[in-house]
């Protein structure tokens, strides 16, 4: 710790015994992450360490957030009330997921204005699958089926998170995220199994669509990672991008079978020796573009983001009137 007796001393004297503070203890930092131990908010932690989580978990909560519009287009569209009811409560699971994962970062230092102001003007990013249109209703079954299941394969991992904050936000997140993905499954195995012709091609271009940008949530291939050698060595990341990636291929091609539809790529077959489902390219040009803000939505859902967040700006104020009010009378009293 930083001591006063410190302060006293004269400035060259004093910096090589600071930084001797701080070698020890991001030793010592060190030594818990290698043992697998966890951190807590109020620990000593490197600067980086920091950045990474907070870099991480705000881009987590934008993508809970912006991945509450495309679905939200079909909640007066869902065919049937139960399917709305559910829709709706899913869409409302996500907005709580945001708010767990602003907390966590918040818990590092920075403030929830600034995460949204930095998501606002471009500079912070959300997931890529949120930037592709919701045309038909399979689409939202087959969100909760791809879409939700790549998160889960992402985010269990994530509740072992040497971050504490974080892994405790996760494993609440993954008992919802798993119920989002049964719902999506669920939704698409009555339309294949029970519905028309026209709503089983529904469901089978849906999935046309939706697979390869599904395949993209995980990040560039483990050896374009700029961030996963030093997430995985501090415990952040546990499994790295292709890993996760060839777990969920390996999981779905399973799943898209007892569906009965086929997924987009001739490239898929059973690879005996490597005992894993082998796959065809990934298009990375795409990935960038989309990451880039040039996707199919990009412009749009911003514009969605920024307008709800203009228009919410009389709650906000009136929320901390209110909370001003309450402390002053507690005050007086
Ligand atoms: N989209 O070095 P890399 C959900 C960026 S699910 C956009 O591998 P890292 C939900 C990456 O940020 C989705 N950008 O990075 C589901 C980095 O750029 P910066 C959210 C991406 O961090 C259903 C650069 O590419 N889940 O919320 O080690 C309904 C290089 O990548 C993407 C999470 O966020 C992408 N797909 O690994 C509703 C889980 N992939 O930051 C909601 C937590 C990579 O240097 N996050 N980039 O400018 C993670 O696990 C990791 O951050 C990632 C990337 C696997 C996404």
């Amino acid at each position: 710790m930083y001591t006063q007796a410190m302060d006293t001393a004269p400035q060259e004297a004093r910096k090589p015994v600071r930084s001797a503070e701080e070698a020890r203890l991001e030793e010592r930092f060190e030594a818990r992450i290698d043992e697998g131990g966890f951190v807590e908010a109020k620990d000593w932690m490197p600067e980086h360490y920091r950045k990474t989580l907070v870099r991480q978990i705000s881009q987590h909560a934008h993508s809970e957030i912006v991945g509450m519009l495309p679905e939200g287009n079909w909640v007066t569209r869902a065919p049937t009330l139960k399917r709305k009811a559910i829709l709706l409560a899913k869409i409302q699971d996500e907005g709580g997921h945001g708010l767990y994962l602003y907390a966590a970062a918040e818990t590092l230092g920075v403030s929830r204005d600034e995460m949204l102001e930095a998501l606002h003007s471009g500079r912070a990013k959300y997931s890529s699958i949120f930037n592709y249109p919701t045309l038909t209703w399979a689409d939202v079954g087959v969100i909760g089926w791809l879409v939700d299941g790549a998160a889960i394969m992402n985010q269990v991992p994530l509740c072992r998170c040497s971050y504490a904050p974080y892994a405790r936000a996760m494993i609440r997140i993954c008992r919802e995220e798993s119920f989002h993905q049964r719902q999506g499954y669920d939704a698409l195995l009555v339309m294949m199994q029970k519905g028309t012709d026209a709503q089983r091609a529904m469901v089978q271009d849906a999935v046309n669509r939706w697979w390869w940008p599904s395949l993209m949530m995980f990040g560039p291939h483990d050896s374009d990672s700029v961030h996963s050698a030093q997430s995985m060595r501090w415990g952040i990341k546990r499994i790295s991008n292709d890993d996760l990636r060839q777990k969920f291929v390996d999981a779905t091609v399973e799943q898209a079978k007892v569906l009965g539809v086929t997924l987009p790529d001739p490239d898929i077959r059973w690879n005996e020796e490597r005992q894993h489902y082998d796959f065809g390219r990934i298009d990375w040009d795409e990935f960038w573009r989309v990451v880039g803000g040039e996707g199919p939505c990009n412009r749009e859902r911003m514009a969605a983001r920024v307008k709800a967040w203009e228009e919410g700006a009389w709650v906000r104020e009136a929320a901390l009137a209110y909370a001003r009010k309450r402390e002053a009378a507690r005050e007086a009293a």
